[in-house]
């Protein structure tokens, strides 16, 4: 019970900002200086998660074997806590990292991801664990907070370039009924991303050449509700030249509904505080919904 974190610096201090968010949140005082050094405050909460799971953060020597994903993905993170803090998102020697390309749509998106921290990229399934086993689950977040996880290169904004014709499945729900699930919700989203089950296309048989239509995932926390969001590099148009892909996106959001969120087909969802899983353009979210065309799944 005495080992101090096995983090790498931008994770631990994502972690730490997420932890300090969530107990000033709820109004518990926040640990000292001394207890985060030590590293028990971090220790506490491994334990509580890794519980059975070996990876290679909690034996380097013995564990020898790597999964490596489709594509390496970053984690960023924002809440109230990370706001005008200058967090660092150098590269950490432990994980795969590149630099944020500098593209017009990274400067176009600024104003947005200045709040926004990167915390860690990784490419194998023993760096997803190790990761997921030490960072807060969605239900202690405190409000207005966000994970994003997306594909390494990309960044969280609609101004990106692989973003910016694209669109967002997401649903929405109410925090009261939903507290003790939307750990495992994210959970499976993660898992579907990362494992590439959103649209597999690409991955059976497109040849290597074939770009997923997936982009990144988000989870938010509002003081109301938890919000769960795909996006896609694609949003379709309404003429008919676009059938192939509003069937992939359908496929997508079918997905999602059922196979990771476990609704029936036929199941409506929206209701005071909650949302069909549903899909929205980039351009129409910009619009803020005016004369905004949205796909129910
Ligand atoms: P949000 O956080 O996605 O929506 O966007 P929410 O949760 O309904 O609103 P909140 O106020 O409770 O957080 C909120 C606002 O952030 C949008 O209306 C935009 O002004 C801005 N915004 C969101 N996104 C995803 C982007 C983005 O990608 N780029 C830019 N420039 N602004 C964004």
């Amino acid at each position: 019970m005495s080992a101090t974190s096995t983090l790498p610096g931008p994770a631990l201090q994502a972690s730490r900002a997420a932890l300090s968010a969530a107990l000033a949140d709820q109004d518990i005082q926040s640990p000292t200086d001394e207890e985060l050094e030590n590293g028990e405050i971090q220790e506490v909460d491994m334990q509580a998660q890794a519980e059975g799971i070996r990876t290679v953060f909690s034996d380097p020597t013995n564990f020898n074997v790597k999964h490596p994903l489709y594509s390496p993905w970053t984690l960023w993170f924002d809440s109230p806590a990370t706001k005008g803090r200058n967090l660092p998102q150098t590269p950490v020697s432990a994980f795969p990292q590149t630099p944020i390309p500098q593209t017009p749509g990274v400067a176009a998106a600024q104003g947005w991801m200045e709040d926004i921290k990167r915390v860690i990229s990784f490419d194998s399934v023993e760096e997803f664990w190790g990761l997921y086993n030490n960072i807060i689950p969605p239900s202690q977040l405190p409000q207005k907070a966000n994970y994003y996880l997306f594909k390494e290169g990309i960044i969280p904004a609609w101004e990106d370039e692989a973003n910016k014709n694209g669109g967002k499945w997401s649903i929405q729900l109410p925090k009261d009924k939903n507290r003790a699930h939307v750990d495992k919700m994210w959970l499976y989203t993660m898992l579907a991303a990362i494992g590439e089950t959103f649209d597999p296309a690409p991955t059976q048989g497109g040849g290597g050449n074939a770009v997923s239509l997936i982009t990144g995932v988000i989870v938010s926390t509002r003081p109301q509700f938890y919000r769960l969001s795909i996006w896609t590099r694609l949003a379709p148009n309404t003429n008919d030249d676009d059938a192939a892909l509003r069937s992939r996106i359908e496929g997508v959001g079918k997905h999602f509904k059922i196979n990771v969120l476990g609704y029936s087909e036929s199941q409506r969802l929206a209701g005071p505080l909650a949302t069909e899983v549903e899909f929205l353009s980039h351009k129409d979210s910009e619009k803020k919904g005016k004369s905004a065309r949205k796909i129910i799944a």
